[in-house]
């Protein structure tokens, strides 16, 4: 074992690149995940606007073939499964961030940290799957985890999007009811709100107001759930408008655009300002004393990004735990909280449960915007469930939310093999069980695959995914 006490760690191993694969994980929910030959080539966005988005401005993909980068796990696999896993063993203070160069004859593997400096280790295995699962589940241990058991949720976002209503809530809530669907929870997604950082008043089109939601859905027998990006602030808004100094800002000292969604640009909080965290509680609290248990807390990584922030002596990632401790102060201990476009390692021990890839889209793949703009953090089904997958050890950090399945036939470009493999792979997954089909479109073939993925197996972990789903597995996951 190898303990690094400094900030940068270099080790050369005498081994032929062409033998190896190599495994990494990107920065946050919706980065890739893949398990390739070491010397093919990490895809980098191709849109500048896409870096801060998906990836990690301070470590993005090199582009350069044979040049493969990480966060907090990285492992080397020869052929036989035998092979090397570096991992963090602390990460609430500090982004670790591998790096596999496959030279002539050699690789080299660094690993550096932003933050301060935190044990990793870099070990060699005859069982590299094995060997990552008892790492993942010692920084898991280290970060007190929570993986309460996991829950089968009914979402608005992929039917209804940011045009969802109070009256669709209660349609699909009522229609579970009486088909007698097992979910636990139903959440209200994006579209509730006046605007980004608005959330206490409601969306003109939402006819009614979120606070309302709850006690309905608990007559039904429901879990009440609500969608916030808590970190987000529009510059339309009015938070925006009141609270200007909360957003952390660029070099130029105007605050930081973090993307692009919603039609335009948006800023993020700051939370190193003690104001904010007053703020970010009582939102929590606020809504929890609406009646929602549930929350899905999303784009978190706006919080954690490289900016100029009011105290500047806070690096990103515990700037970014600040803000999430504020939130699950407020929600209380006992609140159900799902992390979404999130720091993954940074936030074990605060979610109960983390999206762990892109989100699902009603249609296989969208190569274009993969192969020609090199962006795999797109809506697909394809990119959702392979980056999941190649996830799998976080279930010891998090219950892992592999996001939706799709059951519907109408408003979907899936055929039947399609939606049969998402529910396959989704068991192989594990963790939470969500759908968002509009009920009523469900017909009796609907409805059935419908009641099989929220009953589905719960393997906490498959000894490999070829043994428990067979060759479909390297089949929809080869890209
Ligand atoms: C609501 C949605 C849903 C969904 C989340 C998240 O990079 N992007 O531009 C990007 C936009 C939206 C997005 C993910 C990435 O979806 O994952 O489940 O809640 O927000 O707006």
């Amino acid at each position: 074992m190898t303990e690094a006490a400094l900030n940068q760690q270099l080790w050369t191993l005498p081994l032929d690149p062409t033998q190896l694969r190599v495994l990494v994980s990107g920065y946050q929910s919706w980065s890739e995940a893949e398990l390739r030959p070491l010397t093919e080539r990490q895809s980098v966005p191709l849109l500048p606007w896409r870096h801060q988005q998906g990836h990690d401005p301070d470590f993005l993909p090199s582009g350069q073939a044979g040049v493969w980068r990480s966060h907090t796990v990285l492992a080397l696999l020869r052929p036989d499964g035998s092979g090397w896993v570096g991992s963090a063993l602390e990460a609430a203070q500090t982004f670790t961030h591998w790096e596999a160069r496959a030279l002539g004859d050699s690789v080299e593997v660094t690993c550096q940290q932003e933050g301060p400096a935190a044990p990793v280790v870099w070990e060699e295995t005859n069982d590299v799957t094995t060997h990552l699962e008892k790492l993942a589940k010692g920084l898991g241990d280290q970060m007190q985890a929570r993986r309460p058991a996991p829950l089968r949720v009914w979402c608005s976002w992929y039917s209804y999007y940011r045009t969802v209503t109070l009256e669709n809530m209660l349609d699909n809530a009522r229609l579970a009811r009486q088909h007698a669907l097992p979910f636990d929870v139903f959440q209200l997604d994006d579209g509730f709100q006046a605007d980004l950082g608005d959330w206490l008043e409601p969306s003109a089109h939402f006819g009614g107001h979120a606070r309302d939601l709850p006690a309905q859905l608990h007559d039904l027998g429901f879990t009440a759930g609500l969608w916030l990006a808590p970190f987000l602030a529009a510059p339309t808004s009015g938070l925006f408008a009141q609270h200007p100094d909360w957003m952390v800002r660029g070099a130029d000292g105007q605050p930081l655009p973090v993307g692009h969604n919603w039609g335009g640009p948006y800023h993020a909080l700051d939370t190193t300002h003690p104001e904010v965290l007053v703020w970010l509680r009582d939102l929590a609290a606020t809504v929890r004393g609406w009646g929602y248990s549930y929350l899905k807390l999303d784009f978190l990584y706006g919080a954690s990004l490289p900016a100029v922030r009011h105290d500047p002596s806070v690096g990103r990632a515990a700037a970014f735990r600040r803000g999430l401790a504020a939130l699950r102060e407020g929600a209380g201990q006992d609140a159900f909280l799902l992390g979404c476009g999130a720091p993954l390692a940074q936030s074990i021990g605060l979610v109960d449960a983390m999206r762990t890839g892109p989100d699902v889209a009603p249609f296989w793949d969208d190569e274009s915007r993969r192969l020609w703009l090199g962006d795999s953090t797109g809506p697909s089904a394809r990119n959702a469930l392979h980056t999941a997958l190649s996830r799998w050890y976080q279930h010891h950090w998090y219950q892992p939310d592999p996001d939706v399945a799709i059951c519907r036939r109408e408003l979907s470009l899936l055929g039947h093999a399609e939606r049969e493999a998402i529910a396959g792979m989704l068991d192989v997954i594990g963790g939470l069980r969500a759908s968002s089909d509009p009920i009523a479109l469900l017909d009796e073939q609907g409805l059935a695959l419908l009641r099989r993925c929220l009953s589905l197996s719960r393997p906490d972990m498959p000894r490999t995914l070829t043994e428990s789903f067979g060759e479909a597995v390297t089949h929809f996951t080869r890209g």
